[in-house]
């Protein structure tokens, strides 16, 4: 089939999700066609199956505001005439979906055909931005006006319906990850550099704004360390790094703490991970939580949104409410000092990953789009 991914191409979970799912059809033998403004931190590989359409959004002295939405659109309507495109699957509502069903109205009147329009709902499209009421009403429009809705998560799901008047079903299709490139040895050197002394090493990372709670991972961190050597790797960037860079030296912990911003080969981290925190105020899923299982570490997080639909409370990983540092920092100290029980738990934590492995979840998408297909390009399905 061929087929138009949309997406955000920056550190996101959703860029990466969407990425990864091009990535993967591409290798089945689908034609892959990927439209965003950059292109994608993910689509780092030569495949001859994969395109990548850049949107350029012109710029004029009249424009406080470039208009991206009608750019992209337009973009859009250029790679499904010019590719002939079967489908689109647009990934994040706002302004995805939007532009999307823009793109099938021109298409239509010029020509008659009607393109399905995919979209997958990742999170705070729905719960934070979405919900806000300069979007709403465009974004309860254009998600009734898709062809199929997927959510990555039960939890996303019910929000959906529970925030927007949506009156069609929405499937849930769960973030996945390809476990064979996350399941790695740690690399001895590297773990020595970061660890030399045999230090528990804890990993955060994430795109620092609000709703991840950082400030709650400095403070868990704060608390284990003074019951165990440990290291913390916060990785990623965003709003809130410098204010948790001096949370850091508030709390006396600035040498134990390395902030090492934004970060392609994650799972090169992931693997001297010993407890993967994410102390969210809300994720629709947590994508970085299952990588870090994937790659036989431990999660510490919250019990918000869909954590729970991942991680298997005492089994592979503890939850706590928001906010309850104290609680996410006693369970921390209490495995790390059992090298036993941590070990016994990493390997529930992988075990449990396989559940998500890419290549489960990759048909279910190739399902939803069987249906759409066209007899000319259903070689593949
Ligand atoms: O908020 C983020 O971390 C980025 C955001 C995105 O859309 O790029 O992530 C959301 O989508 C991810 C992929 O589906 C989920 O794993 C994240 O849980 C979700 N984030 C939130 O719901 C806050």
């Amino acid at each position: 089939m061929r087929i138009g991914i949309v997406c955000y191409p920056t550190f996101g979970g959703s860029g990466v999700l969407a990425t990864e799912l091009g990535k993967a059809l591409a290798d089945e033998g689908h034609q892959v066609h990927f439209i965003t403004y950059q292109q994608p931190v993910r689509l780092n590989v030569y495949n001859a199956n994969i395109f990548y359409h850049e949107v350029s959004v012109p710029t004029y002295p009249l424009f406080d505001y470039p208009p991206y939405e009608i750019a992209l659109a337009s973009t859009m309507v250029d790679v499904i005439t010019n590719y002939d495109l079967d489908l689109l699957h647009v990934h994040y509502a706002i302004p995805h979906a939007s532009a999307a069903y823009m793109a099938k109205q021109i298409i239509k009147n010029k020509t008659g055909r009607n393109v399905p329009i995919i979209t997958t709902l990742h999170g705070t499209d729905i719960t934070l931005v979405g919900r806000d009421k300069t979007y709403e009403p465009v974004v309860t429009f254009s998600i009734n006006e898709s062809d199929a809705i997927t959510a990555v998560s039960q939890n996303l799901k019910e929000e959906t319906y529970k925030n927007f008047a949506i009156k069609k079903d929405i499937e849930v299709i769960t973030n996945f990850v390809d476990v064979s490139r996350f399941n790695k040895k740690p690399f001895d050197a590297f773990k020595k550099v970061i660890a030399p002394n045999g230090e528990k090493i804890l990993v955060h990372a994430s795109n620092f704004r609000k709703i991840k709670r950082v400030d709650d991972v400095i403070k868990v961190f704060a608390e284990v360390s003074k019951h165990i050597p440990a290291k913390l790797l916060m990785v990623g960037d965003g709003p809130e790094r410098h204010a948790m860079e001096e949370l850091t030296r508030d709390l006396q912990v600035t040498d134990h703490v390395r902030f090492v911003g934004k970060q392609e080969q994650i799972e090169e981290i992931l693997a001297v991970c010993d407890a993967f925190l994410l102390t969210s105020e809300y994720e629709s899923f947590g994508l970085a939580a299952l990588e870090a299982m994937a790659a036989k570490s431990i999660v510490i997080a919250t019990n918000a949104g869909g954590l729970p639909e991942i991680i298997l409370q005492n089994k592979t990983g503890f939850m706590a409410n928001i906010g309850d540092v104290k609680s996410m920092s006693e369970f921390a100290i209490k495995i790390l000092s059992n090298e036993e029980a941590l070990a016994e738990m990493k390997e529930a934590a992988y075990t449990h990953s396989l559940h998500f492995d890419i290549k489960n979840i990759i048909p279910q998408y190739e399902e939803i789009y069987k249906k759409f297909c066209r007899q000319e390009h259903c070689t593949y399905l």
